[in-house]
């Protein structure tokens, strides 16, 4: 695997589309250079929630957060580019949006921590992880930009 294609799992969580910032987040990822792969609309299913945080399971805010992300449509992606993992993770800012430095997508656009916007993986690793559970593997669509001379 290139550099270029490493990839990492966002979710829009519920309040980011009932706020309609849909749009405003997908235009940073897109504007910084990264490549849009894989794009849905879900319901989650309490499964796949708990499925997904299940690192959280135990803690105080875990059904919380599962309800909250089961609680309406997120908006599911993949987005691939150098370095994106790491990357997607200084863009989405800290996970409270009280100390997320302004600049970050939770630093400008929301504040409260049980109301972030946002997911993003924190590893590679919770990337391939999140991807197989989210995404079907005829769901991701690698694609080649007429040019990628002015980003790479
Ligand atoms: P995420 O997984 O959603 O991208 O967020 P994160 O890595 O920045 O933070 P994480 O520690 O994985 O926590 C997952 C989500 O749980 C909620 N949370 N609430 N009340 C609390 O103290 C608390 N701590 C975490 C947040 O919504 C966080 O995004
Ligand atoms: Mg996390």
């Amino acid at each position: 695997m290139s550099a270029q294609q490493e990839r990492t799992f966002i979710a829009l969580k519920p309040d980011a589309v009932q706020r309609n910032l849909v749009g405003e987040v997908i235009r940073r990822f897109e504007a910084k250079g990264f490549k849009l792969v894989g794009l849905k609309l879900v319901k989650p299913s309490v499964e796949t929630a708990e499925e997904h945080y299940a690192e959280h399971k135990g803690k105080g805010f875990y059904k919380g957060l599962v309800d909250f992300i089961t609680s309406g449509p997120v908006v599911a992606m993949v987005w691939q580019g150098k370095g994106v993992v790491a990357s997607a993770r200084k863009l989405i800012g800290a996970t409270n949006p009280l100390t997320s430095e302004p600049g970050t997508i939770r630093g400008d656009l929301a504040v409260d921590v049980g109301r972030n916007v946002i997911h993003g993986s924190d590893s590679t690793d919770s990337a391939q992880r999140e991807i197989s559970l989210w995404f079907k593997e005829g769901e991701i669509a690698d694609w080649t930009p007429v040019s990628n001379a002015w980003v790479y």
